[in-house]
């Protein structure tokens, strides 16, 4: 595919550990390609005609994960799209691979990973923003019941993809407990390491 050449970095975290709000500062100073896999959900979702609407309904409101093979193809295409239009091959993978299948196929399929982003936060700081974000997000899935299910989900399921890049040393970790600007300047610096 078109998009051998790109450069992936995943950025995971648990639910409300600030993924997006991280993401848009990266755009922002590192000219990269956005691409949240939960946004790709719920706009395919909400697209009219779609076969896989109430599937991904579904899902998003019990915390589960969405078989694979949709939301790599929604990556894939929105990948593709960003590389025809601008040229641009820098992506931010936001809330993706949150399950081992996943991880596999991607790196296997479309292109490895340069490293992962992990926003690690308590749950309770997690919960107090989801709640929070819930009085106008509209997101069905920013409720008590949801909440817990997502947290089931990201322990249980999300947490084994993080350890397996954690064994390769492919892992770097920033504290998200903070406010938005000191966890920023973490991640910069972090960067740097990197040499990104
Ligand atoms: N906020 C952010 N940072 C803050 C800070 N440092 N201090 C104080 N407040 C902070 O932030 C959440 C809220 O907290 C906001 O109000 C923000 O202002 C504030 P945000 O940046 O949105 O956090 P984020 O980690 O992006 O939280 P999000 O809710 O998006 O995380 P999820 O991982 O739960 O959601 P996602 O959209 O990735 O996935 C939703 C569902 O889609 C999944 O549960 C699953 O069902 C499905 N899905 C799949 O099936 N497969 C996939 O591959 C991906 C998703
Ligand atoms: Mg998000």
């Amino acid at each position: 595919t078109s998009d051998g050449q790109a450069l992936v970095i995943f950025v995971l975290g648990g639910p409300g550990s600030g993924k997006g709000t991280q993401c848009a500062n990266l755009v922002r100073d590192y000219g990269f390609k956005h691409l949240s896999a939960g946004d790709l959900l719920r706009e395919e979702q909400d697209r009219p005609g779609s076969e896989f609407g109430d599937m991904i309904k579904t899902y998003i409101k019990e915390g589960q994960i969405v078989p694979m093979e949709v939301t790599i193809q929604l990556l894939e295409n929105a990948m593709n799209a960003s590389i025809e239009k601008t040229g641009n091959r820098k992506f931010l993978i936001d809330g993706f691979p949150r399950k081992m299948d996943q991880a596999y196929a991607f790196e296997d399929k479309v292109v490895p990973s340069k490293f992962t982003l992990f926003f690690d936060c308590p749950e309770k700081t997690m919960r107090e923003r989801l709640l929070n974000r819930g009085k106008t997000s509209g997101r069905a899935d920013d409720n008590e019941e949801s909440i817990v299910k997502r947290f089931k989900t990201f322990v249980e399921t999300t947490m084994p993809v993080v350890e397996m890049f954690e064994k390769d040393g492919r892992v770097v970790k920033v504290d998200a407990t903070a406010g938005p600007e000191e966890v920023y300047k973490d991640v910069r610096k972090q960067f740097s390491r990197e040499g990104v």
